[in-house]
């Protein structure tokens, strides 16, 4: 695996200019903060750069939009072009395993000199630079080592970005992945003046009242194994189409089965599209959930990770619980 050092990637990001920042599809807050504070950075530098979103994300971060104008961002559209963004040399792909996880900008991103930061350890380093620490807890870590590499001033919004994506990835703080520099992050943060509260609140909020009863639904489908190891959530998508919930707001249902005492793995089951079941896990202490995604054409993270399955319902949860049942 060829990985670059955060001070290579600084002396090209300054030598250099015209870049478009993107991460992986379905964004999680890690995701999202970090190419928020990469596009703050490179403002600091002054250095052109525009955001590619995959769906209008706007509203649902808006304690980050609000920094933002309009013609910052750019989000995908079907059937639009994307000549418009031929001015672009380079492209900063962050928390982004491979580039199937680009979704539809993969094609056009491979054109182009690609600076890949990440910490799946999974990540196939796919860039012309790559640094990739699976040992970091999130994405917004490594941004926040590199800016000493840039001298670049913590401005709040760039402050609220990484503290984002590092609460997001580490559960604020309470999940396994955090270490003692994510704690030291946090401090450094909140003496800066990041408002740590505000973005905590935001992180465990409900985005509506329809995601409170999509979740009564998938929460009334829990259910364990017999050893009490193993705790998944179902939700069908005749579900989904009775409660006409926005597919983009559900996310985060494996926390519930993952929290309940003594489980071991939480896993949810989500039918966003008839037959194509999106698939969370999440472990507390051995189990490497990454592996079993991958057997499942997906990946992740050890305690974290994720895959998308065809098939019908009820049977892709059985072939899925009798590997997991296999390494409880
Ligand atoms: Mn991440």
């Amino acid at each position: 695996m060829k990985n670059n050092s955060l001070s290579e990637i600084a002396n090209y990001i300054k030598d250099n200019d015209d870049y478009l920042i993107i991460g992986h599809i379905d964004p999680d807050g890690d995701a999202v903060g970090s190419i928020m504070a990469y596009k703050f950075l490179l403002n600091s530098l002054n250095k052109s750069a525009k955001i590619l979103l995959h769906s209008d994300i706007s509203s649902n971060y808006e304690m980050l939009f609000k920094y933002l104008k309009n013609h910052d961002y750019y989000v995908y559209k079907a059937n639009s072009s994307l000549n418009k963004l031929d001015g672009f040399s380079n492209v900063i792909v962050l928390d982004t395993a491979n580039l199937e996880r680009l979704g539809h900008y993969k094609k056009y991103i491979t054109k182009k000199y690609i600076i890949n930061i990440d910490h799946h350890q999974d990540n196939s380093c796919f860039g012309n630079l790559n640094y990739v620490n699976a040992e970091s807890s999130a994405v917004g870590m490594i941004i926040y080592k590199q800016l000493k590499f840039l001298n670049v001033d913590i401005k709040k919004e760039l402050g609220t970005a990484i503290a984002l994506a590092v609460l997001a990835d580490t559960g604020s703080l309470q999940y396994p992945n955090s270490d003692p520099d994510s704690f030291r992050l946090i401090a450094d943060l909140k003496e800066a003046g990041v408002d740590i509260v505000e973005i905590n609140r935001f992180l465990k909020s409900y985005p509506s009242v329809d995601y409170l009863k999509m979740l009564a639904e998938a929460l009334h489908n829990i259910k364990v194994d017999e050893k009490d190891r193993i705790a998944w959530l179902v939700l069908s998508n005749q579900e989904i189409k009775n409660i006409k919930i926005n597919i983009e707001e559900i996310n985060n249902l494996v926390n519930y089965p993952r929290d309940i005492r003594g489980i071991e793995v939480g896993i949810s089951f989500v039918e966003k599209e008839q037959g194509l079941i999106d698939i969370s896990f999440r472990s507390h202490s051995y189990l490497d959930v990454s592996e079993i995604a991958h057997k499942f054409g997906g990946g992740g993270h050890p305690r974290a990770a994720g895959t998308k399955v065809k098939g019908s319902l009820n049977q892709v949860i059985k072939n899925v619980l009798d590997e997991v049942k296999k390494n409880v």
